[in-house]
């Protein structure tokens, strides 16, 4: 049996029914899609994720990609590889790529909810299929010359990876040392180490490989603007017809050992360390590396937080499937009588709680992640927020945090009472939980780890952005507190009318402290000690939001005579969004308050006194 449990129902529900993305499909830039051809799609996708695709998970983790370090070579598990392919051949990972290159037009919200499959029932086999994305974006990037690269990685299934990372280069790409130097016939050489490089190399999964690398051209600044973006392939390729040649000298020269997510092989990759130049092409023909590689992080920041947010989900299913069979215990209400009857551990107070917060944070940000790919498209924006093409970018930029760092934090966090619902036996290696929670750790470290992403949110999304997006997104939630809702949702619409002004006293707070800066540097710190709490919060605020708004539509769906087969799936929607808004709202009050008394004596502390 599958371990990989997926959705379809709720993925439907947000799209069609809270979304509306029927409203763009048939026209504009989809005339080819439909509504019945996106149910299909979803069908098809979630069935090929739940059987072939997931079938290798856990044999992938206790028996990973091996290394050999007299070729620089990554040997893939073969069942590993038939769930690659299997992905592949379905056509799914041309969903949403330009038709530019051979792809299949799709709004974003639909290619993510498909691509949620593949994230929950085997998360590796996406990154290592990561050509059709990165593609796209070279032909967006590239000359004319590399345009016809990126139609023949994407046609012929190339490999891609992206390449910032260094051994003193994490968080701070800046810090780069990976140098280029440019040759006479136009083509630069690499030299440099870089490392926990995904899918570094893949063994004879793919034909070839196409890295792309920043590295910092001779005599170029200091910091990322200095850096540069490079097209180095793992084999050359003759640039009239695409016929592949000789080696590059780009190498893989070790493997890490993890904690989990076995299945995609982290890499030591060196350039032009053994003797074999490692020949790349600027990317573009422009020095702007930072800029480019951003176009690149974007999509795999939403991957990231897409593939915690699914990993959630399969975790909550698996969970609530077993409380419903394992017999344990008497129900609370008869605590006295010890010959009472024994119940399922469904029937007791706090497995309902654990199983309604897994529910709300599952559904919640997979709401949260589907705004944000609706935003990401200027015609769905339109209709879901009318936000103009702008503003729709802008929003987009705004959420992105968001997805990545609260769906990676909140998505580890629950993901253990996922487990703990289980009781002992979910520590077992017998059932999928252990794994999810080791392979959704490092959705919080990689692609930024979640202090950068709450910096990112606070100076970058808000400040430097004069608060535009947030604005515009408060002012949609301002709709839903001035709107009269069902009496269902009565208690979880006021709750959520005194979070939203909970989150607004943050943001002046940290606004306070920003302009304070102006006067006191130091002020700046308290900004730091706070962002993570802020992004959190705001997450929290935002999920209530569309718990909240997702429950009147269910309210309202019920009122006008929903199917019998519909009305438990509607009164689970009620249902979480009072439960969201009673227990995790009010708690925003008491982060509203630590934020406004952060003090700077966290950082006059000595640091022997830690
Ligand atoms: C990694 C990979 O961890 C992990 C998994 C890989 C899996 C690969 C497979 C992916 C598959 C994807 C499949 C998708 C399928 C979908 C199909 C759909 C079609 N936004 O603030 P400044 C730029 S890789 C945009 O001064 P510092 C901007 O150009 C390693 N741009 O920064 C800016 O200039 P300006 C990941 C941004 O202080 C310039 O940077 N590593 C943004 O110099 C400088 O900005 C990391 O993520 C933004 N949010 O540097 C590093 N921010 O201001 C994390 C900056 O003029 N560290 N720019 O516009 C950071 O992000 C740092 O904050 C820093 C700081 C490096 C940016
Ligand atoms: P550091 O930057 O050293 O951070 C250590 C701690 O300090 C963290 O808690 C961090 O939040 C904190 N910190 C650092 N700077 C700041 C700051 N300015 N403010 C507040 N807190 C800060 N990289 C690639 O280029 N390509 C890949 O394909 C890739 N895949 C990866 C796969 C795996 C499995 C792993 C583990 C990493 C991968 N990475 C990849 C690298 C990844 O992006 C980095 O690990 C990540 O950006 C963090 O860098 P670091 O590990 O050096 O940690």
């Amino acid at each position: 049996m599958s371990h990989y449990k997926s959705n379809v129902r709720d993925l439907e529900f947000n799209l069609f029914e809270t979304l509306h993305v029927d409203e763009v499909l048939g026209q504009g830039a989809y005339p080819d899609l439909d509504s019945d051809t996106v149910r299909t799609m979803l069908d098809e996708s979630s069935r090929l994720a739940e059987g072939p695709v997931a079938a290798s998970f856990h044999e992938t983790d206790r028996k990973p990609p091996t290394f050999d370090p007299a070729t620089g070579t990554v040997t893939l598990p073969d069942d590993f590889m038939a769930a690659v392919r299997a992905w592949h051949d379905g056509g799914w990972p041309a969903i949403g790529i330009t038709e530019d290159i051979g792809g299949v037009a799709a709004p974003p919200a639909v290619t993510w909810a498909i691509n949620e499959f593949i994230l929950g029932a085997q998360p590796a086999a996406l990154m290592y299929l990561a050509g059709a994305s990165f593609s796209h974006i070279l032909y967006t990037l590239g000359t004319d010359e590399q345009k016809r690269w990126a139609q023949w990685a994407f046609e012929r299934n190339w490999g891609a990876t992206m390449v910032l990372t260094e051994p003193d280069a994490g968080s701070d790409v800046g810090a780069g040392r990976t140098k280029a130097i440019e040759q006479p016939d136009g083509t630069w050489h690499i030299e440099g180490v870089k490392r926990f490089i995904t899918s570094g190399d893949s063994g004879d999964l793919f034909e070839n490989i196409f890295h792309l690398v920043l590295a910092r051209p001779e005599g170029a600044g200091v910091g990322t603007k200095g850096l540069s973006l490079f097209f180095v392939p793992k084999f050359h390729f003759d640039t009239e017809t695409g016929e592949l040649g000789e080696r590059n000298g780009v190498f893989v020269t070790g493997l890490e050992h993890k904690m989990g997510l076995k299945a995609s092989a982290t890499c030591d990759v060196a350039f032009g360390d053994n003797g074999i130049p490692a020949k790349g092409w600027l990317v573009g023909g422009v020095h702007g590396g930072i800029a480019q590689m951003f176009q690149v992080i974007e999509h795999a920041r939403m991957m990231v937080g897409t593939k915690a947010i699914s990993t959630l989900s399969t975790g909550y299913l698996n969970a609530l499937e077993y409380a419903k069979e394992r017999v344990q215990g008497a129900d609370l209400t008869q605590m006295t009588d010890k010959a009472a009857p024994r119940v399922t551990i469904m029937h007791h107070p706090d497995v309902r709680r654990a199983l309604l917060n897994q529910k709300a944070y599952a559904e919640g940000l997979r709401a949260v992640y589907l705004y944000t790919a609706a935003h990401q498209d200027a015609a769905m924006a339109q209709v879901v927020s009318g936000a103009d093409e702008q503003t729709a970018h802008r929003v987009n930029d705004l959420l992105l945090p968001i997805v990545k760092g609260v769906g990676s934090e909140r998505a580890y966090q629950v993901l253990t009472e996922s487990l703990q619902t289980y009781g002992g036996s979910g520590y077992l290696q017998d059932y999928p939980i252990e794994q999810y929670i080791r392979d959704a750790k490092i959705d919080s470290l990689y692609e930024g780890t979640t202090a950068i992403q709450a910096q990112d949110f606070f100076f970058r999304k808000i400040a430097r952005d004069k608060g535009v997006a947030l604005t515009h997104l408060m002012t949609q939630m301002q709709k839903t507190v001035d709107a009269e809702v069902p009496a269902s949702l009565a208690g979880a619409h006021e709750r959520f009318k005194t979070a939203l002004g909970d989150v607004q006293a943050m943001v002046g707070s940290l606004t306070g402290y920003l302009m304070g800066s102006q006067e006191d540097m130091e002020e700046l710190y308290k900004v730091g000690l706070g962002s993570v709490d802020f992004l959190m919060a705001v997450g929290d605020l935002l999920i209530g939001w569309l718990l909240l708004t997702h429950g009147i539509t269910a309210q309202n769906a019920l009122d006008n005579g929903a199917k019998e087969s519909d009305v438990a799936f509607y009164e689970g929607k009620i249902a979480t969004a009072n439960f969201f808004a009673r227990t995790a709202l009010p708690r925003l009050a008491g982060v509203r308050e630590s934020i406004a008394a952060v003090d700077n004596d966290v950082m006059k502390l000595a640091e022997a006194a830690f």
